[in-house]
């Protein structure tokens, strides 16, 4: 194999960056070329520990043995095979063992390539599944204002990130949202969930259900702990009486838990955590710990049930992906799921969360923090904006800390962290203690 570190692209310019401050980033780029348990190696031949996994989703740690095999394996024995009217067994597998680690209830899985065609496939699930029982009216989706679902149609009209929603047209109709669960000013450094607000914050589900009519609503799509705009922590029981009014309503309710499953609050999913069922869990990630793009869509029997009528010959659900199942991503998920396993990593977050939740807040009192919040494995740093610059003082922080050797994500102002479950006690100290000295150099 060549060796490419040290070896710098010459043109940066035909790659257009996703998600990306794309002119700043190729006037001074930060490159990876390799990675190895709990470390990345950037193009300069430093070690960055990786506070982030990857982009939440590496939950085992990076070239973990069984799974790189099982990828290499599988491209020799199977490469694809079409996914439409043919299987292959790996896909089946697969979707056995991830039927075991749900919650349950949720016994079948359709496959993706994504979080975002996760969330597509499960918002067309829920108004079929309406559709197929005759009650073809429920076709409204309410989402929740700061939620992210990727960034297809569906998951922009059901998010509620302003920029989405202010640059692409008029979306999905027969949209509304319910409002975020988030209390700025008040609850600052709760550490997890806060005692107060949440069937009060819920009840507002019922006031929206009352303005359109039960009788039109097919889902309501929360993250059970919103991840990517900032990391808001519901209330104690928000997501209980969320439960109990969309069954009292006959209203799906989707968990996007492309970010909060596979160990990452300390329970296989955040359903367990919280003690809550959906009707429809949204997973991706951590699935294939990043390594080969696959997502997947839990349904109950019930939902799946309700689409095997008709004549036996038809296609039941009219939707796919020409990757859906694809047998080295399937070969990925099963080594993943084994590697979790083996290891305890599905619930090892639990064990480690009281150590991590004392060394974020140890970040109080420092320069420019205003809030700090944690559960299982997620943790966030609120900054208090530059005045009339806001994103500005966060990014310098996230700068700064891949040239000190560590890995942090920012958006807008406020810096989250979500390290492999892997992490080691002197990693998290060397994390937050890294964190915590970038912090006081901060103008
Ligand atoms: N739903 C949720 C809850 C997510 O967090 C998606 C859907 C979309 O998944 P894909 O695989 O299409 O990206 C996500 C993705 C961040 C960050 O740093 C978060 C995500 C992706 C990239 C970065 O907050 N979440
Ligand atoms: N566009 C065209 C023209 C196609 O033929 C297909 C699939 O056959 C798609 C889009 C969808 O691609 P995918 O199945 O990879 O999502």
């Amino acid at each position: 194999m060549s060796d490419r570190r040290n070896v710098t692209p010459n043109d940066l310019s035909a790659f257009w960056m996703p998600f990306t401050a794309n002119r700043q980033f190729k006037k001074a780029p930060r490159m990876f070329v390799g990675a190895k348990d709990m470390h990345y190696t950037t193009s300069d031949g430093r070690q960055v520990l990786d506070g982030t996994a990857g982009l939440w989703c590496v939950n085992a740690g990076h070239a973990r043995p069984r799974i790189v095999q099982a990828i290499a394996e599988q491209a020799a024995e199977l490469d694809y095979a079409p996914a439409f009217q043919m299987g292959h067994p790996k896909a089946f597998e697969l979707a056995n063992a991830l039927v075991q680690i749900a919650p349950e209830g949720l016994n079948h899985v359709m496959y993706t390539n994504s979080g975002s065609e996760s969330v597509e496939t499960a918002l067309k699930t829920a108004i079929a599944y309406h559709r197929v029982k005759g009650d073809g009216a429920r076709s409204r989706l309410i989402g929740r204002e700061r939620g992210y679902h990727g960034v297809n149609f569906g998951g922009i009209s059901v998010g509620g990130i302003v920029t989405n929603r202010k640059m692409f047209g008029s979306l999905l109709t027969g949209v509304d949202h319910m409002p975020h669960t988030h209390t700025p000013g008040k609850n600052q450094f709760t550490r997890g969930e806060r005692e107060e607000g949440g069937p009060d914050l819920a009840s507002e589900l019922e006031r929206i259900i009352t303005l359109h009519d039960a009788s039109t609503i097919a889902a309501v799509i929360v993250e059970p702990v919103a991840g990517s705009t900032g990391v808001l922590i519901p209330p104690k029981g928000y997501l209980q009486r969320l439960r109990e009014i969309t069954k009292k309503h006959g209203i799906l309710l989707i968990f996007d838990e492309v970010i909060t499953g596979f160990g990452r609050v300390g329970t296989p999913f955040a359903a367990d955590y919280f003690g809550v069922t959906p009707d429809i869990l949204v997973a991706a990630k951590g699935l294939t710990n990043g390594v080969i793009p696959m997502g997947a869509v839990l349904v109950t029997s019930e939902i799946h049930d309700a689409f095997m009528h008709g004549p036996e010959h038809m296609i039941e659900f009219f939707h796919g992906y020409t990757y859906s199942g694809n047998p080295i991503a399937s070969a990925a998920g099963l080594a993943t799921l084994e590697t979790y396993k083996e290891e305890g990593l599905l619930t090892r977050g639990a064990e480690l969360a009281p150590y991590w939740e004392e060394a974020l807040h140890s970040l109080k009192g420092l320069p420019h923090v205003i809030d700090i919040r944690n559960l299982g494995l997620i943790g966030a740093v609120e900054l208090e904006p530059i005045a009339g610059e806001p994103t500005k003082r966060a990014f310098a922080a996230f700068v700064k800390a891949f040239e000190d050797g560590i890995l942090i994500r920012t958006t807008g102002d406020i810096i989250a962290m979500s390290p492999p479950l892997i992490i080691s006690k002197a990693q998290i100290d060397e994390l937050i203690g890294k964190l915590g000295a970038i912090l006081k150099t901060l103008n």
